[in-house]
């Protein structure tokens, strides 16, 4: 095999792309990830903005398939910090020997398969052509960041930051008057941090978010001794759970609880903090009355933090909670009661445009020193169709997925007319409902099987059958449709975006990932039912 020949290409160095390089190069394969960043990290390299945080609990948040990598690692807080992540991994790099096979500081611009050759031809934005059978992109879903075509920004004569490409060298804010848009759990987390600094701080804020209570805190050793002991309860979660991570559950409706015993249960999950305002009861997702109760409960709990009514009552969301991402806050409703932190409902008073000196509403000019876009990603499919990637006959996915419009995969995995081209946390995957890592290891873990199933047989290429496509988004619509997931509009559908990106069909199996797994373990276990194989030893 020549020096620019690879038996797979991997896009992306974040948890994604680093599990996969290690489970291909463990199977004797020669694998090249290629990273933009010069180093690893992914989303976690980048977005460096203010209280940048998970919001999973850190013991679930971190790689599982190694019980001696996780029982290596300490976890300093509840909620780890983007340093934190960023460390662990660069531990995990380190502790795999991965760097060798990771390509820093550049691109991928095109791939396109060689139908002759059977092989993914692969260009980058440093000008080399390298070759691979399999091309697996790891770019993740949050990776491409949302600046919204605002008129005139490019005038605004102060400093401009976007929370998922923060300077590494960090921002002083002290003294200034700082506008954010956006507050999605970027913008919930980076505000009262910056809050801290600024002289003035005002939201732009398009839709009131729920926002539960982290109640982050350190862990002590003996918390730590006690994650590395519970390893197996902590990897069943990844197994057996819908998202991925164990969370408090009474297990019932809250209709079937008396007012009292809701009120009990609601007010021990805000106390406890975290998602569990989302798992408490057993149906929140899809019944209605259950999801009344408890956005009511948040809405009730606004009203009690912040002080003045009309602010309080700007600040209440009324769209089905859990149907946009739970967002995950410290002191966020408190910062309302600060005299220099200011609410503007874009409803009430929308953005002109902006200008030189700040922001220009339809009731006049907020001036301001420097704007923060906490405005979210092109979720999804930004990140994968930024890539020139090419099927049989030069198909541009673009052109299939009509600029992301139109989304079909099998699985979320593989895309027809794409052999040997997979995606880890694609879009119609539950990747994005989940605790990310338990996503990343069941998307690698099939993957790898697959390709060792490939290799085994001699098959050349494989890829979704047109029916299989059409038949996984109705699942992925249908199931949706039980839910509440459709009647808000959310970055899970493309609604964030302004302009011609808005989808059709809901781009999220939102069945949880333990069905998920079981549907792709039995498609896998029927001989890759649904795929198309082309190969020596195995009939498609
Ligand atoms: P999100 O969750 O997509 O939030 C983006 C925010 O930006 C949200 O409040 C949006 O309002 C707002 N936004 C987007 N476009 C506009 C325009 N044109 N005008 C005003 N406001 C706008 O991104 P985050 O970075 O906060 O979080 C991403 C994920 O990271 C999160 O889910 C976690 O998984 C971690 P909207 O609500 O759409 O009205």
């Amino acid at each position: 095999m020549g020096e620019k020949q690879f038996d797979a290409i991997v896009v992306g160095a974040g948890f994604a792309g680093l599990y996969m390089l290690h489970k291909l190069r463990e199977r004797g394969l020669k694998v090249r990830v290629i990273e933009a960043a010069d180093g690893v990290g992914g989303t976690w390299y980048w977005s460096r903005y203010p209280g940048a945080r998970c919001d999973s609990d850190s013991i679930f948040y971190t790689f599982t398939f190694s019980k001696e990598l996780y029982q290596k690692w300490r976890w300093p807080e509840r909620y780890s910090a983007q340093p934190d992540i960023l460390k662990y991994l660069n531990f995990v790099a380190d502790e795999l020997n991965l760097r060798p096979d990771i390509q820093f500081e550049t691109r991928v611009t095109k791939a396109s398969f060689n139908d002759k050759k059977k092989k993914w031809e692969i260009e980058t934005d440093t000008n080399e052509k390298l070759e691979a059978k399999y091309f697996i992109s790891g770019v993740g879903c949050l990776s491409t960041t949302n600046i919204p075509p605002f008129e005139g920004v490019e005038t605004f004569k102060g400093e401009k930051y976007h929370t998922g490409r923060w300077p590494h060298e960090g921002v002083d804010f002290t003294g200034k008057r700082v506008v954010i848009i956006g507050n999605g759990s970027s913008g919930v987390q980076a505000m009262p941090i910056i809050a801290k600094q600024a002289k003035e701080l005002t939201l732009l804020m398009r839709t009131p978010h729920y926002v539960a209570e982290a109640r982050n805190h350190p862990l002590t050793t003996e918390q730590q001794d006690k994650a590395m002991a519970n390893y197996e309860y902590i990897r069943n979660a990844f197994f057996t759970t819908p998202g991925g991570i164990h969370s408090y559950s009474t297990g019932k409706s809250a209709t079937e609880l008396p007012p009292e015993e809701q009120k009990k249960q609601l007010e021990y999950v805000w106390e406890s903090g975290g998602l569990a305002l989302g798992s408490v009861f057993s149906d929140v997702g899809v019944s209605k009355e259950t999801n009344f109760v408890v956005s009511q409960f948040v809405r009730d709990k606004i009203d009690e933090i912040v002080e003045d009514p009309e602010v309080a009552k700007k600040l209440h969301p009324d769209y089905y909670i859990t149907t946009k991402r739970l967002i995950i806050g410290t002191n966020y409703y408190e910062i309302f009661n600060e005299d220099h932190v200011n609410l503007v409902s874009l409803k009430e008073n929308p953005i002109v445009r902006i200008v030189e000196n700040g922001v220009e509403l339809e009731n006049g000019t907020i001036e301001c020193d420097a704007i923060v876009f906490a405005t979210g990603y092109d979720s999804m499919t930004g990140s994968i169709l930024r890539m020139d990637i090419r099927g049989r006959d030069g198909q541009p996915l673009k052109e299939k997925w009509e600029n992301g419009k139109v989304v079909k995969t099998y699985l979320g995995l593989s895309v027809q007319n794409f052999p040997n081209f997979f995606m880890i946390t694609g879009p119609q995957s539950p990747s994005v409902l989940t605790n990310m890592p338990s996503s990343i290891e069941q998307h690698v873990d099939w993957i790898d099987r697959c390709i060792e199933y490939l290799e085994e047989n001699n098959v050349q290429t494989i890829e979704a059958k047109e029916d299989a496509e059409v038949e996984w988004a109705k699942q992925c619509d249908d199931i949706a449709n039980t839910t509440l997931f459709p009647y808000t509009n959310s970055w899970y559908t493309g609604a964030n975006l302004d302009g011609s990106t808005k989808r059709s069909g809901f781009v999220i199996y939102v069945g949880g990932l333990n069905n998920y797994r079981k549907i792709c373990d039995e498609v896998a276990d029927k001989n890759y039912e649904g795929f198309l194989l082309d190969g020596a030893n195995v009939l498609s």
